[in-house]
């Protein structure tokens, strides 16, 4: 019997991935490069219905028509290496997937490239990690819709499922669309971890709570409006102890090194809000954030001989901890309404159609980012999937309104204290600049008119103006 779907690299999101959809009841062909990934598979899961191939021809003969194969190998080289193998091979209306964290422009031009020969190419972003490959991830498929329906039937029994039930699966849209979601989310995570880490910081070096008290914080924020994977694992880390080194009582944040490392789609995301015009202010200070902590010989030379605030901040530890659960709510709320402000914009630039109630429903389980908070997104876009900005629901609108001043309290005690908070200042200066009826753009364009005879408009009658600035009045 030919297999259903075919699964390329076996390292560990291929390997679990197709031990997920075998799970499922389908026969599933495996193929890695090296021999030793299938054989070590098949030799723990021989009572399973995984028909191994050692090349790729076999591989590919092994497959039902039209045959179903999901890459999941390195992004780059390695993905256009293995396409390439694969084409000779394959016959119109076939559908090849690439499941690896690929540039969605990488996926619009291999889309391109293979459409030409009538084998459809869906990209497709996962996330939730290897247990989430295995148990349900949430997927974001983009390409050709006719070959997303042939997977479809595959791709929703094998996603997270949210509380109604609903699979964590959808089609997203043309071309590179499902990476570039998957890139969103990825920046997402970013401006989450990093709102996460600014609240910690605060929390334990200005107002001084102990590290069980911080955990017993982030494990009730968990049980609230904060309720989410990242909030929920912070907690359970703040817990955990050191089993490395002599001190086994040692905090195991204390033993870890503060260089954070990143593997580029923080950066991307980024990257396209600057291409497309979008301000994403808090995902990218997290990407920034990453970058000056990897700088960790500079800062400690730095400490050493550039001055901090010398007056000490007094703060009640009661009534910090509720302005900075809020401050970190308001954050995330900021962050959001500039990936989905980033993700409209995208969608009219690429011509995707992306439906934002739809990607929220996706990311409500199975990911990174899932929360609580998905689903009043997903609302939100119910009530008005033409919404241009999630500041302007209701619900959202109401918070902001709330923890405005929380959050400016934080900010301005984290400023006094001299402890760095990119993100969570990025996103209170972005409310007070969405919700500015003016600018000082006013001034930037007499300047831009005065040394470059760049134009400006008027606010008194329409078109284009140049002042005779060289001349005297
Ligand atoms: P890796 O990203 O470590 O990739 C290893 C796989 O790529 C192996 O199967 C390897 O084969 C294969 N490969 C390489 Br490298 N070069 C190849 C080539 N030239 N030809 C054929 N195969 C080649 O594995 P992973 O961590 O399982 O991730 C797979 C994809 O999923 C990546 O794109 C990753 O970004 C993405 N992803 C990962 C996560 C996660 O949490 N890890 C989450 C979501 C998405 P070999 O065994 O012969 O070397």
């Amino acid at each position: 019997k030919k297999a259903q779907i075919g699964v390329v690299g076996l390292a560990v999101m291929g390997k679990n991935l197709a031990l997920n959809i075998e799970s499922r009841g389908f026969t599933v062909g495996v193929f890695n490069r090296s021999r030793s990934k299938t054989d070590d598979m098949m030799k723990d899961h021989s009572e399973k219905k995984l028909v191994p191939s050692f090349t790729i021809e076999d591989f590919v003969s092994s497959l039902e028509k039209p045959r179903r194969i999901l890459m999941m190998v390195k992004a780059g080289a390695p993905t256009d290496a293995v396409i390439d193998e694969l084409i000779p091979l394959l016959d119109k209306g076939d559908v090849l997937i690439d499941g690896g964290n690929t540039n969605f422009h990488d996926t619009i031009a291999r889309n391109k490239k293979l459409d030409a020969s009538g084998i459809n190419f869906i990209g497709m972003g996962v996330s939730g990690g290897e247990l989430g490959a295995l148990q349900g991830p949430s997927l974001m498929p983009g390409g050709q819709k006719d070959a997303y329906d042939l997977v479809a039937p595959i791709l929703e029994q094998i996603a997270a499922k949210a509380k109604d039930g609903k699979p964590c699966v959808a089609y997203i849209g043309p071309n590179g669309a499902g990476h570039y979601v998957k890139m969103i989310h990825n920046g997402i995570e970013y401006g989450d971890e990093e709102l996460i880490d600014e609240s910690y910081n605060i929390l334990r070096n200005v107002a001084g709570l102990s590290i069980d008290e911080l955990a017993d914080t982030f494990k009730e924020w968990n049980e609230g409006e904060l309720d989410s994977y990242l909030v929920e694992i912070t907690a359970d880390i703040l817990t955990r102890k050191d089993d490395l080194g002599d001190d086994k009582n040692l905090p195991i944040v204390d033993a870890i090194l503060d260089r954070g490392a990143n593997k580029g789609t923080g950066k991307w995301s980024s990257e396209d809000a600057l291409a497309i015009g979008v301000p994403q202010s808090v995902i990218t200070e997290a990407v920034y954030a990453r970058y000056i902590s990897m700088m960790k010989d500079e800062r400690v030379a730095a400490s050493k001989v550039l001055a901090g605030p010398s007056t000490k901040v007094d703060i009640d530890k009661n009534t910090i901890v509720e302005k900075v659960r809020q401050a970190l709510f308001f954050g995330k709320i900021m962050s959001y309404a500039q990936g989905f402000e980033q993700l409209r914009i995208a969608s009219e630039e690429y011509d995707w159609n992306l439906q934002f109630g739809e990607l929220a429903q996706i990311w409500r389980e199975g990911c990174i980012i899932r929360a609580q908070f998905l689903q009043s997104i997903t609302d939100a876009f119910d009530k008005d999937p033409k919404l241009t900005n999630l500041l302007l629901d209701g619900y959202f609108k109401d918070i902001a309104a709330k923890y405005q001043e929380s959050v400016r309290d934080v900010v301005a005690l984290a400023v006094k204290a001299g402890v760095p908070v990119p993100s969570l200042s990025a996103a209170v200066t972005y409310y007070d600049s969405y919700r500015a009826e003016v600018l000082p753009a006013n001034l930037l364009q007499a300047q831009r008119d005065y040394f470059g005879a760049h134009t400006y408009e008027r606010r008194d009658r329409p078109g284009s103006f140049h002042y005779s600035w060289y001349e005297e009045q």
